[in-house]
């Protein structure tokens, strides 16, 4: 009898829908569907997934949306005939932050799920708190000054945990929760982030939370990879109990529920691989090697680098990697991406991406000393708001030629990048790639600007479903991670990225000096912003 092909299933449970992706052994996708939250499920109300309250800061989803989200897929995937017996491993990611709250007892009600209901019946009263905060909350800024206070500092917090206190990091959403009802805090078994709590779920037990998501929690020590007494406290007392040990993110949790075995037919031998926050399965799903870095420019511009050697500071993430425990992966936000762009295409290049590549073909790499600063809305790495305009003498300017407008605004938005990575600990090194994506990464002349400025290769991937694919990838690689093998290893079958464009042999003569004139007049530029006028 033919063998029976083995399958890999990736999940994601992310802010407005719940997707899968399932590969074979050669790594390639051989299924993939999704759930939408606010048309798949219009019972539970949500806009683009989620609830944002009166107050506009409260920020929540409900939780059984996503239980029943995830019988709503299995569900379809069964009527289509899917060979759920193939399936040798799962993992799964979920966004990134946002808290599952489970009420006392639910762990009996998860190690004996009755297959004959669907998920979402059967955990309806396992929650203490029905809408989930999620990483879109920025109600605690209270919670995060006494974090700070509590371990000496923003920078203190930023050199134990990865990062400075952020509104939406978890401990700070714990702490509010505590602060605002004792009660239901004391009523809780355990707290699950979204990541492990979808685990939970297909392993019928609480599963452990991983070291690359815990490590948006400002909880986690990322050195030695434990709880950090002190955030604990200050976030809310017997924390640490409710949250069980964090894991490193390959570690297999142990086999699929009974419930799933008997109502959809998997392996009983299929395995739990431990799962993660999106933007860690997404630097998984892009197959980030050593010194890579991906950047992807879209609505918001966003980076992941992988780190050997992190240094935390007040702006950006250093989260443990999800595909070697011993390095890190860095996460910095741009809020001024597509929308500033599109802007300045407008009023300079007349609406037209091909005019706008013609004004970077007509200039000149380094611009002749004119440089600027373009942030429309207030921009969070760094924090400062307005466009700032410099010429060659440093001189703030009102205008610029609009060719010069154009490639001002590129080698800053990339600038930016370069330096905001270099100062968390990011080394370029001979073997740096560069991988991009999103809306503007089909422009030649815009990847050659990036290229030219980081002095490295451009290479293109396509990113839809990065996340779950990731996922999919690392329940292949959680099998054998015991042997010592290792992600990349294990990738090696996958699709090679493309190559984009190649750095301009005089560029990094042309960009070192003004890379350094970028990153003092930074400074400028923010402390113009806290002037008072
Ligand atoms: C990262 O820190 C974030 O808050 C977001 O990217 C969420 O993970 C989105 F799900």
């Amino acid at each position: 009898m033919a063998r029976r092909a083995a399958k890999y299933v990736g999940f994601d449970f992310s802010t407005q829908q719940l997707k899968v992706t399932a590969i074979d052994e050669h790594l390639q996708v051989v299924f993939s569907d999704n759930v939408h939250f606010d048309k798949d499920l219009p019972e539970f109300r949500t806009q683009g997934g989620v609830h944002v309250h009166e107050d506009k800061l409260t920020v929540t989803s409900p939780v059984l949306m996503w239980i029943k989200s995830l019988d709503l897929i299995l569900e379809k995937m069964k009527s289509v005939g899917f060979s759920f017996q193939d399936v040798k491993a799962i993992s799964g990611t979920g966004q990134q932050h946002g808290s599952v709250y489970w009420k006392k007892g639910a762990k009996e009600s998860l190690n004996n799920l009755c297959s004959e209901f669907p998920l979402h019946l059967l955990l309806k009263s396992s929650f203490v708190i029905s809408d989930s905060p999620i990483w879109m909350d920025s109600s605690t800024t209270a919670e995060c000054r006494h974090l700070e206070d509590a371990v000496g500092g923003a920078q203190n917090l930023a050199s134990l945990t990865g990062s400075r206190a952020y509104e939406r990091f978890t401990g700070n959403q714990i702490a509010r929760i505590y602060k605002q009802k004792p009660e239901v805090y004391a009523q809780t078994e355990r707290i699950s982030l979204v990541s492990s709590f979808a685990a939970s779920l297909f392993l019928g037990d609480y599963a452990a939370i991983d070291y690359s998501d815990g490590s948006g929690m400002n909880l986690l020590k990322i050195w030695e990879k434990t709880w950090a007494e002190t955030c604990l406290q200050a976030c809310a007392p017997g924390l640490g109990e409710k949250l069980g040990p964090a894991v490193p993110s390959s570690l297999v949790l142990g086999s699929i529920s009974p419930y799933h075995v008997v109502r959809y037919g998997f392996d009983p031998d299929c395995k739990i691989v431990t799962f993660t926050g999106d933007n860690p399965a997404s630097l998984a799903g892009m197959r980030l090697q050593e010194g890579d870095i991906a950047v992807s420019l879209g609505t918001s511009d966003t980076l992941f680098l992988w780190i050997n050697e992190p240094t935390p500071a007040l702006e950006g993430h250093i989260f443990c990697n999800p595909v070697q425990t011993d390095t890190y992966m860095a996460l910095l936000c741009y809020k001024n991406g597509s929308l500033m762009r599109e802007r300045i295409r407008d009023e300079c290049a007349l609406g037209s991406w091909d005019e706008f590549s013609k004004a970077l073909r007509t200039t000149c790499a380094g611009n002749n000393g004119n440089l600027g600063f373009y942030f429309d809305v207030l921009e969070i790495t760094p924090q400062a708001v307005g466009v700032h305009r410099f010429n060659a003498e440093n001189q703030k300017v009102p205008h610029f030629p609009k060719e010069v407008e154009v490639r001002a605004l590129m080698e800053g938005q990339f600038m930016a990048k370069r330096i905001h990575a270099e100062r968390l600990g990011y080394k370029i090194m001979p073997r740096t790639r560069i991988l991009a994506t999103g809306g503007a990464s089909c422009n030649q002349e815009i990847l050659q600007v990036l290229s030219d400025v980081f002095g490295a290769p451009v290479y293109t991937i396509d990113t839809a479903n990065s996340a779950s694919l990731g996922c999919a990838y690392r329940a292949v690689h959680g099998l054998v991670a015991n042997s010592g093998l290792s992600f990349s290893d294990v990738m090696k079958l996958a699709r090679k990225p493309k190559l984009a464009a190649s750095p301009n042999p005089r560029a990094a003569q042309v960009y070192q000096p003004v890379l350094k004139r970028y990153s003092e007049l930074e400074r400028k530029v923010i402390s113009d912003a806290f002037e008072t006028p």
